[in-house]
C-alpha cells in the first residue's frame, strides 16, 4: 500500500503562505502583477489560463491578461512582449504555450526579460540551473521539488531516474536534483534508451514526464519506490459526460499497489506547479525592489 502526495493539499497550504508574503508586499507599496499572454483559442490554453488568473486573485496578485488573436503575427506579439518588459508595473510575463502555428516559440522566450521571466525559461534562466545558481526555475520542476521537501522525502544519495528530457520539465528536474543540497545520483530515459524497463526499475525516486498516457506500468517500477507523475494526458472515457478524463504518465492503479508513495493525476504536480507559478510572480516582484526571495 502507497501514500498519496497530494500537490492540491501542498499547494494550498503554499498559497496560504503566499497570501501573507504578498499582504506584507503591498503593505510596502509593492502590489505583485503578472501579464498573462494568450494567443489564439486552445481549449486546454484557456482552462489553464482560466486557472492562473484564479489563483492570482485568490492570493492577491493582480493580473493583467491580454488575449490575442490566432491570426497575431510574430512582430506584434513581440512587441506586446517589449511593451511589458517595459512596463515598471509589471513583476512578472507568462506567455501560455503552444502558439498557434506559424509563431515561434524560442524567439518569444528570448524576447521576455530573464528578470520578468516566470516560467524560468529564457535561457539565462536555464543557464543559471546548470551553474547551480538558479534564479527563476520553471513552475513544474519547482513544484516537484517542492512537493519531495514538504512530504519529508530525502532525495540524497538516491538512485533517481527521470523519464523525459524536455526543456521545460524533464532536462531542469534532472539538473535540480543532482545539484547541491538535493544530492541525487540522476539517470535521464527517453523514448531512445535502450531496456528502458530495467534503468526505471532501479529508481529509488522515479519521476514520470515523458508526455505518453500511463506509459509506466507497474513492471517498470521498483518495490518500495517514489514515483512523481508529471504528465498530463487526456484519453477516451466514455462514462464521462466530457467523454474524456485526465490520466498521467503513470498507469495509476497497477502501480500505486508497489510503491510507498505515489502522486495522483489530476490533483498532484498540477496544483503544484500553479502554486509555484504564484511564488515565481512574487520573488519577481521582489527582485525587481531590491529584496531577496522569499523562503519556501
Ligand atoms: C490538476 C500544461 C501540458 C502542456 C501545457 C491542476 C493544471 C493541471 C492539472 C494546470 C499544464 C499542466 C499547464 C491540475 C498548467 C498544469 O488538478 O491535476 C492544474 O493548470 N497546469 C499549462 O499552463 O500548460 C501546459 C500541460
Amino acid at each position: 500500500m502507497s501514500e498519496l502526495i497530494s500537490g492540491k493539499a501542498i499547494g494550498t497550504s503554499i498559497n496560504d503562505e503566499l497570501r501573507k508574503e504578498v499582504e506584507q508586499l503591498k503593505s510596502n507599496g509593492i502590489e505583485p502583477c503578472l501579464a498573462v499572454v494568450l494567443v489564439g483559442k486552445d481549449p486546454a490554453s484557456e482552462v489553464y489560463v482560466r486557472n492562473k488568473k484564479r489563483t492570482c486573485t485568490e492570493i492577491g496578485i493582480h493580473s493583467i491578461g491580454h488575449d490575442l488573436p490566432a491570426s497575431t503575427t510574430q512582430e506584434d506579439l513581440e512587441n506586446l512582449i517589449q511593451s511589458l518588459n517595459d512596463d515598471s508595473e509589471v513583476h512578472g510575463i507568462l506567455c501560455q504555450f503552444p502558439l498557434p502555428k506559424g509563431l515561434d516559440e524560442t524567439r518569444i522566450i528570448q524576447a521576455i526579460s530573464p528578470d520578468k521571466d516566470v516560467d524560468g525559461l529564457h535561457p539565462l534562466n536555464a543557464g543559471l540551473i546548470a551553474m547551480g545558481q538558479p534564479k527563476f526555475i520553471s513552475c513544474t520542476p519547482f513544484g516537484v521539488l517542492q512537493m519531495l521537501k514538504r512530504s519529508g522525502i530525502s532525495t540524497s544519495g538516491k538512485n533517481t531516474v527521470v523519464l523525459g528530457r524536455s526543456n521545460l520539465v524533464g532536462r531542469p528536474i534532472a539538473t535540480l536534483l543532482s545539484s547541491k543540497g538535493w544530492d541525487a545520483t540522476v539517470t535521464v530515459c527517453h523514448s531512445r534508451t535502450a531496456n528502458l524497463s530495467q534503468v526505471t526499475s532501479q529508481a529509488d525516486i522515479l519521476v514520470a514526464a515523458i508526455g505518453i498516457a500511463e506509459f509506466v506500468k507497474a513492471e517498470m517500477v521498483k518495490p518500495g519506490a517514489v514515483v512523481i507523475d508529471v504528465g498530463i494526458n487526456r484519453i477516451d472515457d466514455p462514462s464521462k459526460k466530457s467523454g474524456s478524463r485526465m490520466v498521467g504518465d503513470v498507469a495509476f492503479k497497477e502501480v500505486e499497489e508497489k510503491v510507498s508513495y505515489i502522486t495522483p493525476v489530476p490533483g498532484g504536480v498540477g496544483p503544484m506547479t500553479i502554486a509555484m507559478l504564484m511564488a515565481n510572480t512574487i520573488n519577481a516582484a521582489r527582485w525587481l525592489n531590491g529584496m531577496p526571495e522569499m523562503n519556501l
